[in-house]
């Protein structure tokens, strides 16, 4: 017999038992149970619960789980706490908006085109539209997409780009504004969609562009983006960090330590004797961090591992 079948048939048996079974061994006398079925009887008895559907349980957690943080702005807690709803997949997801915050729900919204991967002529075709919008706004702004796309991927992601301007450095006082400004022109060109979050140094949102062969103007999926603000004496150690990959970057950040430094997106600093870091060191390129710590330079796209 089937084990379906097999425990269908036993809770049947036992359902109709008119007295309450209190052991394996009772419940095999009766016909229908066998030694297998006995034996979970006994496990149930002893410990409450059963180790096979405990392990059964804690797996479709798990799937709903890895299922639902595909969704950007929905990370493990939240995705636990739909899964504790009842909520285990996208499509039960899309039927309760309203448990969602915006981040989330835009995720969900372009949930399939976040899934694909951006073609590098893509990316490529985004950068241009953008750098293009960005340098009208001010020809004093560098912008730079990094990321997979400057290691030299074939595909991406998403979209991070790197954005400086002299006018705004670690010491300047007060707010700036000057993300804002290019969040707007870049929405205004039609070029980003939505917003997911955005600060004065970090915006996340939503970007495309047209099909580029001329005479159709089909549509692209939606692709999400990344811009940083990043202050001008920053700019390398940002440049080095928002290139990655991130486990280069762990390993990086582990050798700087080994030989007396702390590298973080920000700055490198040297650490005293008691392990306190020093003053940031002047860094005009990527090269010469490398320099500092006595590694051999390495393009971008020797930087995937
Ligand atoms: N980064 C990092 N550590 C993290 C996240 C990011 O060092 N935990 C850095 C290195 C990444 C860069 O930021 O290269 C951009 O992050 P992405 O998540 O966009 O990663 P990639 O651009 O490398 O890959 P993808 O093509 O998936 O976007
Ligand atoms: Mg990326
Ligand atoms: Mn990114």
């Amino acid at each position: 017999m089937h084990k379906y079948n097999a425990y269908r048939k036993a809770v049947g048996v036992l359902a109709k038992h008119p007295t309450r079974i209190k052991s394996g061994a009772e419940a095999k006398k009766l016909d229908g149970i066998g030694e297998k079925i006995a034996k979970k009887i006994d496990e149930f008895i002893d410990t409450g619960s059963l180790k096979k559907l405990e392990k059964i349980r804690a797996d479709d957690t798990s799937v709903a789980i890895n299922e639902l943080t595909k969704v950007t702005g929905i990370g493990p807690a939240a995705a636990q706490k739909l899964v504790h709803e009842g909520i285990t997949t996208i499509e039960e997801l899309r039927k309760h908006p309203d448990k969602l915050n915006h981040h989330q729900q835009i995720g969900l919204k372009h949930f399939e085109d976040f899934e694909k991967r951006i073609p590098r002529a893509e990316v490529e075709q985004i950068q241009d539209s953008a750098f293009n919008e960005i340098r009208k706004l001010d020809d004093k702004f560098e912008a730079r997409v990094c990321g997979s796309f400057r290691r030299g991927a074939e595909s991406s992601g998403d979209i991070d780009i790197l954005l400086t301007n002299p006018d705004y450095t670690s010491k300047t006082k007060g707010k700036t504004d000057l993300l804002h400004q290019v969040v707007k022109r870049l929405e205004k060109s039609g070029l980003i969609t939505d917003t997911l979050s955005h600060g004065d140094f970090k915006y996340m949102g939503v970007c495309r562009v047209l099909e580029a062969s001329p005479g159709t103007s089909k549509e692209r999926p939606f692709r999400r983006i990344d811009i940083r603000l990043i202050p001008h004496d920053q700019y390398y150690c940002a440049l080095l960090y928002f290139t990655g990959s991130d486990i280069f970057n762990k390993n990086m950040r582990a050798h700087a330590l080994e030989v007396g430094f702390t590298l973080n997106e920000y700055t490198l600093r040297p650490l005293g004797s008691t392990g306190t870091p020093g003053e940031p060191l002047p860094v005009t390129s990527e090269e010469d961090i490398f320099d500092y710590l006595g590694m051999e330079f390495k393009q971008p796209n020797q930087r995937n591992s």
